[in-house]
C-alpha cells in the first residue's frame, strides 16, 4: 500500500510547543487567585492532577465544586470564573512576554523547516487565542502567527481535548485529508482527540505527562531537539503504511 505522503503539521500548544503549564498558566491561575482575594493556591503536584480537566475555565469549575462546593452552586458562579479566567490569562501573557516561557528544544527549528520545504503548519489547542498569539510574537517570531494555515484554540469548539472537535476544525479548514498530517502532541488527552480526528500523532512527553498511556502514537519522544523535517517523514511513512 503507498504511504501517505505529508502535507501538513498540527501542533499542540501547551506541553508541546512550550513547557507553559508548571511555571505559566499555574502561576498565572494564582497570581489571578490572589488578584481576586481567593484563598487558592495550586502547587506543582496538585496542578498535575487537575490538568486531568481540559480548559483553564473547566479546571477552575472542577476545583471549585471538589474543594468549595456551596459557592460552586451560587447563580454567579460562572460570571466569577470567567473574571477569573481574564485576570489569568492577563497574567500568562505578561509572563510569556517577560520570556518566561520558550519553545521546547526542536520546536521552532522543525517549523523554519516545514514552512521552507512547503509543508503546511496548523494549531490545535485547547488554551486561549491570546494566549498563543503572545507565545508566537515573543517566542518565536514578531510575525509568526502568518507562518500557520490555521488556528484552532480554545472555545471555538463545544467540546475540548479528548474530543476530536478542535482537529476536525482545523482539518476542515486545512483542506488536507487526515492521513496526510501529523499532529504533534504532548498528553494522553491531546494523543487521544488527534487519533479520534484519525491523525497520525507524535507524542513529545514532558515532566506532568510522563507515564500517561501513549498506545497508538506514531512515537514518543523526550522532545524534539534531535529531530529534523526528513526523520518526521520517515516516521510518518512508516506508520501510514501500517495502518
Ligand atoms: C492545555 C489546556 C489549556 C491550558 C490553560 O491546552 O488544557 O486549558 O492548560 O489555558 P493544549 P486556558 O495542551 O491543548 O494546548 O486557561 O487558556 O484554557
Ligand atoms: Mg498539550
Amino acid at each position: 500500500m503507498l504511504a501517505a505522503m505529508l502535507q501538513a503539521l498540527i501542533f499542540d500548544v501547551d506541553g508541546t510547543m512550550a513547557d507553559t503549564e508548571r511555571d505559566g498558566h499555574r502561576v498565572a491561575f494564582n497570581a489571578a487567585f490572589r488578584e481576586a482575594g481567593l484563598p487558592w493556591n495550586w502547587d506543582i503536584q496538585h496542578y498535575g492532577e487537575l490538568l486531568a480537566v481540559m480548559g483553564g475555565k473547566e479546571r477552575m469549575a472542577h476545583f471549585a465544586r471538589q474543594t468549595y462546593p456551596e459557592l460552586a452552586a451560587r447563580p454567579e458562579f460562572d460570571h466569577l470564573v470567567r473574571k477569573l479566567h481574564v485576570l489569568k490569562t492577563s497574567h500568562y501573557v505578561h509572563l510569556v512576554e517577560a520570556g518566561a516561557l520558550p519553545l521546547r528544544p526542536g520546536v521552532a527549528s522543525l517549523i523554519r523547516e516545514a514552512r521552507k520545504s512547503g509543508i503546511k503548519l496548523a494549531i490545535a489547542t485547547t488554551t486561549s487565542p491570546e494566549n498563543i498569539s503572545a507565545l508566537l510574537r515573543h517566542s518565536l517570531a514578531h510575525d509568526a502567527e502568518k507562518w500557520f494555515d490555521v488556528i484552532g484554540a480554545g472555545d471555538i469548539v463545544p467540546a475540548k481535548k479528548p474530543a476530536p472537535d478542535i482537529y476536525l476544525w482545523v482539518l476542515e479548514r486545512l483542506g488536507i485529508p487526515a492521513e496526510n498530517c501529523l499532529a504533534i502532541e504532548d498528553s494522553a488527552h491531546g494523543l487521544k482527540a488527534a487519533m479520534a480526528a484519525g491523525i497520525p500523532t507524535l507524542v513529545t512527553e514532558n515532566a506532568y505527562t510522563h507515564g500517561q498511556d501513549f498506545s497508538g502514537a506514531v512515537a514518543v519522544l523526550s522532545d524534539l531537539g534531535a529531530m529534523c523535517l526528513a526523520e518526521l517523514e520517515v516516521l510518518h511513512s512508516t506508520y501510514s503504511r501500517h495502518h
